[in-house]
């Protein structure tokens, strides 16, 4: 508990702007087999916009790695996970062979500019300070449904711009 305070102010001190509204909407942690979910959130989409990337932390305190597989959602008629690469200078985003390990006693951390959650054909806007839905599927643990907040997107000149539909 204690070192979780400390991490706690750590953050407030750091004091980017985009930090208060981080904190107004986290998910809600969630655990399965040894694998604990968390500041997990989507995208909020443009007008018009059929994709949206979707971000999370995996921590596994299991003794065996884990492999983040798959993704899926109501309001996507597909799911991907995505990771960026350099093409000709020019930074892409591609669906990731093999999924997301998740090592044993390690973390996976899913965030824009890397790797995401990738909804795609969108059936509906995502809107900010809404909630979305969200199964993702492990290769030992199984399922895992999650309610990830959407936010605005930041354009807080840490150099995201290239993720320009993620
Ligand atoms: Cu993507």
């Amino acid at each position: 508990m204690k070192s979780l305070m400390k991490s706690a102010a750590l953050l407030l001190c750091l004091g980017a702007p985009a930090m208060a509204d981080d904190m107004m909407a986290m998910m809600q942690n969630t655990t399965v087999g040894p694998l604990t979910l968390s500041d997990g959130f989507a995208h909020a989409t443009l007008p018009n916009q059929p994709v949206a990337g979707g971000f999370l932390t995996i921590t596994n305190a299991g003794e065996a790695a884990d492999t983040l597989i798959a993704a899926q959602s109501d309001i996507a008629g597909v799911m991907q996970i995505h990771e960026m690469a350099m093409l000709d200078d020019t930074m892409v985003m591609r669906e990731l062979e093999g999924g997301v390990v998740i090592p044993a006693g390690g973390a996976a951390i899913l965030k824009p500019g890397s790797i995401h959650l990738m909804f795609m054909q969108l059936k509906e806007p995502l809107v900010d300070g809404e909630n979305v839905t969200v199964t993702v599927t492990f290769e030992q643990a199984g399922e895992v449904a999650l309610t990830l907040p959407v936010r605005k997107k930041m354009h807080d000149g840490h150099g995201m711009s290239h993720d320009g539909d993620s």
